[in-house]
């Protein structure tokens, strides 16, 4: 069977005495993660017919309970995993603290957690715009058998086991790492089948794309602004192209193809950055890495930062090799 009919079933199957701990539970935890990209690509795609992207609290044309597209993914990837026995601990985007699953045979027997940030860029929901799920695997490191504490989510992005994203554009992807390299899978809406259509993602070494909210310019530091200034004018292979959807991992997917650089930078307005280092910036990293590119809070490699709280900010710079690096060298120049 040629690699691209290869289903994300066979795959797993297949790739699962690769990885170190293999004794199955990390397939089924990927598997339960396709389960819930199914049902949440169902919600995100007919979104705009049943007008389910408003706020949440009010009732929808139907006059049912009306939920934020963020809220259902949360509630759908927590009860899809809850329900099967495989984590023992979940940390999302949408949730303060993080939720200690029971399990049901033996409690707290299972050995991974799982962080995820449901929906990111779902402000653009309402612009029909793509958006995305990302998620990020750890063993467990306090004892078995005990209900799961801070500690265990508190690592740094180094040991995860694997990290992935979904992203519901023109077509709906899942693409993930266990730490082999980068594979994507497009799921076939028509059967409900995910097909491995990217084996081997590689991130080129240098691209043409810079990616940046250039409106807050103005409040970002000097490094940054003077990268921004030479991604601008006349060099080799510049002036880039300026692409900037969003939605993070629209953003970064596009580079991971084309070759780019993606930048949340810290600012005047947001002294940390914007996005989250556990369940964004770490997970993202994790899979840039693994096709052979970069990501930094501009001065630290992002995987090396020992987490110190579950929702921390942190400056972010992903992609292209080369182009990180140049970055990294404006930002300690100036
Ligand atoms: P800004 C979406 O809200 C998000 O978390 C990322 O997906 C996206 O890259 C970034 O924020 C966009 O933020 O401030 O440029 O609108």
């Amino acid at each position: 069977m040629s690699r691209k009919n290869k289903t994300l079933g066979e795959f797993i199957i297949e790739n699962q005495t690769s990885f170190q701990y293999s004794s199955g539970e990390l397939s089924r935890l990927i598997n339960s993660i396709r389960l819930a990209a199914k049902v949440v690509n169902h919600q995100v795609n007919k979104a705009g017919l049943v007008d389910i992207t408003g706020a949440a609290g009010e009732t929808n044309i139907q006059g049912e309970a009306q939920q934020k597209l963020d809220v259902i993914a949360n509630e759908t990837f927590i009860s899809t995993l809850t329900h099967r026995n495989i984590v023992c601990g979940i940390a999302s985007e949408e949730n303060d603290d993080f939720i200690t699953i029971e399990g049901q045979a033996e409690d707290h027997k299972n050995k991974y957690v799982l962080l995820m940030d449901p929906l990111d860029g779902s402000s653009n929901i309402d612009v029909n715009v793509s958006v995305g799920t990302i998620f990020s695997i750890y063993r467990r490191v306090t004892p078995a058998g005990t209900p799961v504490t801070l500690d265990d989510f508190l690592q740094p992005g180094r040991d995860q086991v694997a990290a992935g994203y979904i992203i519901y554009g023109t077509s709906t992807m899942l693409v993930y790492t266990t730490g082999h390299g980068v594979n994507g899978f497009t799921l076939n809406p028509a059967i409900g089948t995910f097909y491995l259509s990217h084996p081997r993602m590689q991130f080129p070494e240098v691209g043409s794309i810079y990616s940046v909210n250039e409106g807050n310019y103005v409040h970002f530091p000097a490094g940054v602004k003077k990268y921004i200034k030479y991604c601008q004018e006349e060099g080799e292979g510049r002036p880039y192209t300026s692409r900037y959807i969003g939605s993070l991992v629209s953003d970064i997917h596009r580079n991971m193809i084309k070759g780019g650089i993606y930048m949340y930078p810290k600012s005047s307005q947001a002294t940390k950055g914007k996005l989250r280092l556990l369940y964004e910036c770490n997970p993202m990293a994790l899979i840039v890495e693994q096709a052979g590119g970069k990501a930094s809070d501009g001065f630290t490699r992002i995987l090396d930062i020992k987490p110190r709280e579950l929702h921390e900010r942190v400056p972010f710079f992903c992609g292209s090799k080369l182009m990180v690096k140049k970055a990294e060298e404006f930002m300690s120049q100036y």
